[in-house]
């Protein structure tokens, strides 16, 4: 008796599993067990008639399946908003100037720390909703609006507790090192002090940071900074994630890798000695179209270099409030190829097994693969490239998160 080898058996699929490029498998076949992907393959090679091998069969009717998408970089999980700054830089205000001047990352933090539990949950959700419906099974999100202990930890728990109630993994990053808080004005060094030794230990203990991470910037923190940060980190075992070279060429993605950061993010200012340093440590270099669209930005990340280079590049929303609204990873497929002249392909990969990669996720998720965790998307449309070519328009069909079509 065979009949129950497999739960679930998804056949006549056009399947993209993104293992070695886009990876077409023509009249395919993708069988799932507990969660995870059992066999793939093409329907002609299944040992055995559909109904023999699992309980439940789903004809998807010749439509395309991808891996789940990865949104590898957000900051969703804020309070109020700050279209009133939108409107000041169309006047000509830059961002840099906002932020010294006490707006920016600073209005954003009072308003989240003035925010209760529930309110900054309800605020934060709509977000994380919007690009669940989009394909998006797993998805980072940074703190960094707290900047204190209390604030860190209620964000942390409410980024974790959309991870519980919608269909998507959420990891945790601590992102303590954003900004620096007013009660710390001028003492950069003991604000670096108290993330480091007051804050990260208590997050570490509640089990609610996967990675750490720190705006390495002139209107932010420098290198000798980010140097203790991360030394911190690796004493906790986490990953490293990085936002550099976003505004100016800091040698941030450098130091990065060079203690094994699995992200390097932002990185248009990027040098090309600092490429080959990615390179060298297979840091993932994540493009944040969203943050270079809405700044209005005009100096391009050395796309040509990183491909040169080879180093992988992933591509996610950067959703916040100052840089980047944005709650559409398909917009940001297009915007990858339109403003940084991606090719579809790289799009597709960099939301995909790069955006796992930047993770440190690559072993479970990002491609379709026997023994991976069972999360992919079925697509109403001929290849996935026209998810990168259109614009607005939503195709998904369904989702499998851990094997379970919701
Ligand atoms: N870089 C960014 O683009 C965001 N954070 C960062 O380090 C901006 C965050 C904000 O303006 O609220
Ligand atoms: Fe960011």
């Amino acid at each position: 008796m065979q009949s129950n080898l497999w739960d679930d058996l998804w056949i006549n699929c056009q399947l993209f599993t993104m293992e070695h490029d886009l990876s077409f498998i023509k009249n395919a076949a993708i069988a799932v067990k507990e969660g995870k992907i059992a066999w793939l393959g093409a329907v002609s090679d299944l040992p055995g008639s559909p109904e023999s091998l699992a309980a439940i069969i789903h004809d998807v009717k010749e439509k395309c399946i991808t891996p789940g998408l990865i949104d590898c970089h957000t900051h969703l999980v804020y309070a109020g908003n700050r279209y009133h700054e939108f409107a000041l830089r169309l006047q000509g205000a830059s961002y840099e100037t906002i932020a010294q001047a006490g707006g920016g990352i600073q209005f954003t933090v009072a308003k989240t720390r003035a925010a209760s539990d529930e309110e900054l949950f309800f605020q934060s959700i709509k977000r994380a909703e919007a690009l669940v419906k989009e394909g998006v099974t797993t998805l980072e999100i940074k703190s960094g609006y707290g900047l204190d202990l209390a604030s860190e930890l209620k964000m942390l728990r409410v980024a974790k507790r959309i991870g519980e109630v919608l269909p998507v993994d959420v990891t945790l990053t601590f992102l303590g090192a954003h900004a620096l808080p007013p009660e710390y004005k001028n003492k950069p060094d003991e604000y670096i002090e108290l993330v480091c030794h007051e804050i990260l230990p208590v997050l570490a203990a509640e089990n609610l940071v996967d990675a750490v991470d720190i705006f390495c910037e002139r209107i932010a923190f420098d290198l000798a900074q980010a140097e203790r940060v991360f030394k911190t980190a690796k004493e906790f075992n986490l990953k490293i994630k990085c936002h550099a070279e976003q505004l100016s060429d800091s040698g941030a993605a450098q130091l990065a890798a060079q203690y094994g950061a699995v992200s390097v993010d932002h990185l248009e200012f990027l040098s090309e000695d600092g490429v080959m340093a990615l390179a060298k440590a297979n840091t993932v270099a994540v493009l944040l179209p969203g943050a270079f669209y809405f700044l209005r930005e005009e100096k391009l990340p050395p796309i040509d270099l990183l491909r040169q280079y080879k180093v992988p590049m992933a591509i996610a929303t950067d959703c916040n409030p100052g840089t980047s609204p944005v709650t559409s990873l398909l917009l940001m497929l297009n915007m990858a190829c339109t403003l940084f002249k991606l090719t579809p392909e790289e799009a597709l990969l960099g939301v995909t097994k790069h955006a796992a990669q930047a993770l440190g996720l690559e072993k479970t998720c990002g491609t379709l693969a026997v023994g991976k965790v069972a999360d992919f998307v079925v697509w109403d449309v001929e290849h996935p490239m026209e998810l990168v070519y259109n614009i607005g328009l939503n195709p998904m069909i369904s989702v499998i998160k851990n094997g379970k079509q919701s």
